[in-house]
């Protein structure tokens, strides 16, 4: 680490071609996700600039041609001529191959890991790229082109030296690329996408600026920025924004330990979910990994032994269980360490097993002083009052939750009476639509293919699990039902090997109270079978907003933009606007919203746990206010529902 970066610490390894022959070996894919990453490897370089002290603004720009600017205040990129190479550190860092310092072993940068292929991979998928550097009051410039003649392509070729242009106060590095529309699906890049990003960096980096900039839209430019002095905990008290919390201020851990720098920021509020994120450079690692594990068992140790050491638990009881403190828990976790390795489905788990002990050490150091403050004591009684409670309901809940075994199978028979079933045996063909309303349900039942499709109306509104425990949740009938038809069990006994059906589709109204009973259902999805969302088995069903009848001629459109592409020039017709799914016949409903061939479902895809969780608080919560502005500003509840705009669904 103590170690002076010049240009001959970069390493050489191959050149771009094999870039464009295989984009997505580099990038993970040339759809919308790979073209962002594009983005993320030169913001990453920023980052890196930011974190080591040397920058405190990032600024992106959204170009009205397209290309995306990048810029900082740090030292530049160097300008030196490379021992080896003999061109300068600029060509370097855009011609080379993995060269950075990234992928020496004595790399200076935390950042990046899953990204850090680096700026050449930019430059070999993209049209053009242009340089600034400022450093040292001088300004230089270099460009780069890809362009095809009769001896093929060629990606990323310098169209000159670094060359000076002029003299500076400034200092950064600023820089603009063209995402090559010959590689990409798409190059339009994702304000929303964007700002997200930028707002997790902004947390996870304190006390650096995060700025971005839309100039695509004449007349309509958007910009946000994002800076917090408080960094996680800001990013606590944000996921908190719309619970109540049991002390005011966060508790905030920080340490090293082995060289890996440790940062938690923890805060109970009176819910009952527990939320850790954690990353690890800048990078969510949502499926959790060795430093989630020392987390949790650190937080049992110690909070174990100050309840002993207090009097909570005497020495007779028996430890309270990591859960019981975990209960109503946010919490954020930051690491920054080297060599990182990711295991795992999606490769967003931390494989290392030297994480463990080092957030074990920093927790177990720290957090017992912050408990025996006396300034503290009130917070202190607060967790530990709270996992006292936690304990005594779950025991409620152990007994609850074998009653309603032993009354389910009393009751199979009534309960999976609101089912219509399918006739098909085999689980991964067949569908589950759950249906707003018995009179859609009844639509539903009749228009549908029974050899594979099963319908479960759903009466009235679905229990807000947010608000329960779990001993609740299976008393409520509405939620039992559901339960049992997908045969996986729920919480700790969720079982995906058990799930009855390949897709669970979720069919409401187009209006408010379908958002609603919408977002209730993933709610619960989301809370209690996690898995039939990450593994991708929900759908949410997209029945049209129109019918534009001309003779014996029908179309039916989702929205008012595809009404306005379908109506358009067109005369003598008659419009329909389905108020709900009950106004369809069940050949209708087939037709358009359930027969495989020509129905639309958007599949629920979380993406963005930390958004999600947010937004599920927020929507479900106990604090009303914020939850009405959210639902005002995301009114239409049709498409672009909170959950379609939030937890990103696709097609
Ligand atoms: F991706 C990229 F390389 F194109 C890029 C790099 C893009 C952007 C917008 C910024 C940067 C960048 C690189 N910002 N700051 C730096 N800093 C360095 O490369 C640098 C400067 C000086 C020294 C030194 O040891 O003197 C070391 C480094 C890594």
């Amino acid at each position: 680490m103590n170690h002076e970066y010049t240009v001959s610490d970069i390493k050489v390894m191959e050149g771009l071609e094999a870039v464009r022959v295989r984009p997505g070996m580099y990038i993970g894919s040339t759809g919308s996700r790979g073209l962002h990453h594009l983005l993320w490897e030169i913001v990453d370089n920023s980052v890196d600039e930011a974190a080591n002290g040397y920058a405190d603004t990032v600024a992106v720009t959204l170009e009205r041609d397209g290309s995306v600017t990048v810029e900082d205040n740090g030292r530049g990129i160097p300008v030196g001529i490379h021992e080896k190479l003999g061109v300068s550190g600029v060509e370097v860092v855009f011609t080379q191959l993995h060269a950075g310092g990234k992928f020496g072993n004595d790399s200076y940068s935390y950042s990046g890991g899953l990204h850090g292929v680096g700026a050449s991979v930019v430059n070999a998928l993209s049209e053009w790229v242009k340089v600034e550097v400022a450093t040292a009051g001088r300004l230089y410039q270099m460009s780069f082109k890809s362009y095809e003649d009769k001896d093929g392509m060629h990606s990323g070729i310098p169209e000159g030296p670094l060359t000076e242009v002029g003299r500076t106060r400034r200092q950064g590095t600023k820089v603009t690329f063209m995402p090559d529309a010959r590689v990409f699906e798409t190059v339009e890049m994702n304000f929303e996408i964007i700002s997200r990003r930028l707002r997790e960096l902004a947390y996870l980096n304190k006390s650096v600026r995060f700025k971005l900039t839309d100039l695509r839209e004449r007349g309509n430019a958007k910009e946000r920025e994002y800076y917090f002095e408080g960094g996680i905990c800001d990013f606590v008290k944000y996921l908190n924004g719309d619970k109540v919390p049991l002390y005011d201020e966060p508790i905030y851990i920080s340490g090293r330990k082995d060289n890996i720098i440790v940062e938690i920021a923890m805060q109970h509020s009176d819910g009952y979910s527990e939320n850790v994120f954690s990353y690890v450079n800048n990078i969510p690692t949502t499926e959790g990994g060795t430093h989630e594990t020392g987390f949790r068992s650190a937080l049992t140790k110690v909070m174990n032994d100050y309840c002993r050491r207090i009097g909570v638990l005497k020495d007779k009881d028996a430890s309270l269980s990591g859960e019981d403190f975990r209960e109503g828990l946010t919490a954020v976790l930051s690491l920054r360490m080297q060599n990182i390795q990711f295991e795992g489905q999606t490769k967003t788990k931390l494989g290392n097993t030297e994480a463990r002990p080092a957030v074990e050490a920093v927790m177990t150091d720290r957090l017992p002083p912050i408990l025996e403050d006396l300034k503290n004591a009130q917070l202190s009684a607060m967790i530990a009052d709270k996992a006292v409670k936690a304990a005594k309901a779950r025991e409620a809940a152990r007994r609850a939750k074998s009653m309603a075994r032993e009354k389910s199978k009393l009751e199979n028979a009534p309960l999976v009476g609101k089912l219509s079933s399918c006739t098909g045996r085999d689980p991964k063909l067949n569908e589950l639509f759950i249906v707003e309303g018995d009179s859609a349900g009844g639509s539903a039942k009749q228009g549908r293919d029974r050899r594979f499709q099963a319908i479960l109306p759903l009466r009235g509104k679905v229990l807000n699990v947010e608000k329960k425990r779990i001993e609740q949740v299976l008393e409520n009938e509405e939620l039992r039902s559901l339960i049992t038809a997908l045969g996986t069990g729920i919480g700790e006994d969720f079982n995906i090997d058990n799930l009855k059906y390949d897709k669970v589709v979720i069919l409401s109204d187009a209006d408010q109270d379908g958002g609603h009973i919408r977002a209730l259902l993933l709610t619960f999805f989301y809370r209690y079978t996690k898995g039939l969302i990450t593994d991708g088995h929900v759908y949410i069903g997209q029945p049209p907003l129109y019918k534009v009848q001309k003779g014996d001629q029908a179309i039916y459109c989702q929205d008012d933009k595809e009404l306005e592409r379908v109506t358009k020039g067109m005369r003598g017709y008659t419009l329909q606007r389905y108020k709900g799914l009950g106004e369809m016949n069940p050949e209708q409903l087939w037709e358009t919203t359930m027969d495989p061939k020509n129905r639309t479902m958007v599949k629920v895809n979380i993406e963005d746990a930390a958004t999600v969780e947010h937004l599920v608080t927020l929507l479900m919560g106990d604090k009303v206010a914020p939850r009405k502005e959210y639902i005002s500003e995301f009114a239409d509840f049709n498409k672009h529902d909170s959950f379609t705009n939030k937890a990103k669904l696709d097609s």
